[in-house]
């Protein structure tokens, strides 16, 4: 059995790596991967894309990071969407607009210091560009098949800490906010704007904890308050090693929805933007969650559906109305 800090050691050895020596290899087919490794494949699929090397470590640890994924300059665009949004020289359709708790009490500022993420921007076409992008489809596809919804789509622009540690993003299983299956047919893209280590609050990851159960959410009981939507496991303790994942802008780390994961405090002065989509095969189904551990989630969304736009509708629909093709044939979703 490996012990915990040898895994440790492997991971970090592949992050540090250069992205030529992760990706390149001639043989893909789920034959030759399951052969060398031992391993049935579950979570990727057999399309060419991922080097067998890849596959193994995403079935093995639940995410994939590319290294120089997204190019400077499309970042800095969505960069400049973000902050006319935030001036308001934009008006997005279904736009989400949320600001940190700490934040939210405090006056009003018309710029990004009073935005903490945006959340649906489907309907804004430049950074909507984001989930179109050739060069992340072709990394989802290894996951949802060919057929690709945009599910749910995310601006984070974590603010610097106010001292009451509100920028930490609690640790989660995306899963929890979705009713549609199979889990293993969804992935979530997120690309770094700028440069994320554990000063400004990178992601934390739980390797491997994507083969685990979906687990109890529920907002965690935090001195300085918690944000809105900011849901964590309940109880929430864990034998796996936390991983953080420093990245450089334009790096992209691609997850499972059941891996566990949050993000630190940002202790810097600077505002830590991250950039995501979570994708799932057209082919997936809507599920009923009424009496599962998601029965809470749901009935906060359906609160807020008809709170904010006067509409009573069910947590699938919810997904249903926000949810865009990108590639393909929508054929159930
Ligand atoms: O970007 C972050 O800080 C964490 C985002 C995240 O985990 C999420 O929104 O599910």
């Amino acid at each position: 059995m490996f012990r915990a800090t040898d895994r440790l050691k492997v991971l970090l050895h592949h992050l540090d790596r250069p992205p030529a020596a992760v990706t390149a290899s001639s043989c893909t087919s789920a034959q030759a991967v399951s052969a060398h490794y031992r391993v049935p494949l579950r979570y990727t699929l057999d399309n060419d894309h991922l080097s067998p090397e890849q596959r193994h470590f995403y079935e093995e640890n639940g995410f994939l990071l590319i290294k120089n994924l997204v190019s400077a300059e499309d970042i800095d665009r969505f960069r400049e969407e973000f902050e006319r949004i935030c001036r308001r020289e934009v008006q997005v359709p279904g736009l989400v607009v949320m600001r940190d708790v700490t934040i939210a009490k405090s006056e009003f500022v018309p710029d990004q210091r009073a935005v903490s993420k945006l959340q649906d921007f489907q309907e804004d076409p430049e950074l909507f560009r984001y989930c179109k992008l050739p060069q992340i489809l072709k990394y989802v596809e290894c996951f949802t098949g060919p057929n690709i919804m945009a599910m749910h789509t995310m601006l984070i622009n974590k603010p610097p800490d106010a001292g009451k540690k509100t920028s930490r993003h609690p640790m989660h299983q995306d899963l929890h906010y979705f009713p549609f299956r199979p889990a293993d047919r969804i992935v979530c893209a997120w690309t770094a704007m700028e440069n994320v280590d554990r000063n400004n609050g990178c992601l934390v990851v739980q390797p491997g904890t994507h083969k685990e159960t979906l687990k109890e959410h529920d907002y965690p009981e935090w001195e300085g308050g918690v944000n809105k939507m900011y849901h964590g496991i309940r109880d929430y303790r864990s034998h796996h090693p936390r991983l953080h994942l420093v990245m450089e802008k334009g790096d992209t780390v691609f997850f499972h929805p059941l891996l566990i994961h949050g993000s630190g405090m940002n202790k810097t002065q600077g505002f830590r933007k991250a950039i995501s989509c979570h994708y799932a095969s057209a082919d997936c189904y809507y599920i009923d969650v009424t009496g599962t551990t998601q029965e809470n989630i749901g009935n906060e969304i359906k609160e807020l559906a008809l709170q904010k736009y006067d509409l009573d509708i069910k947590f699938q629909e919810s997904w249903a109305l926000r949810a865009c093709l990108v590639q393909g044939e929508r054929t159930s979703l």
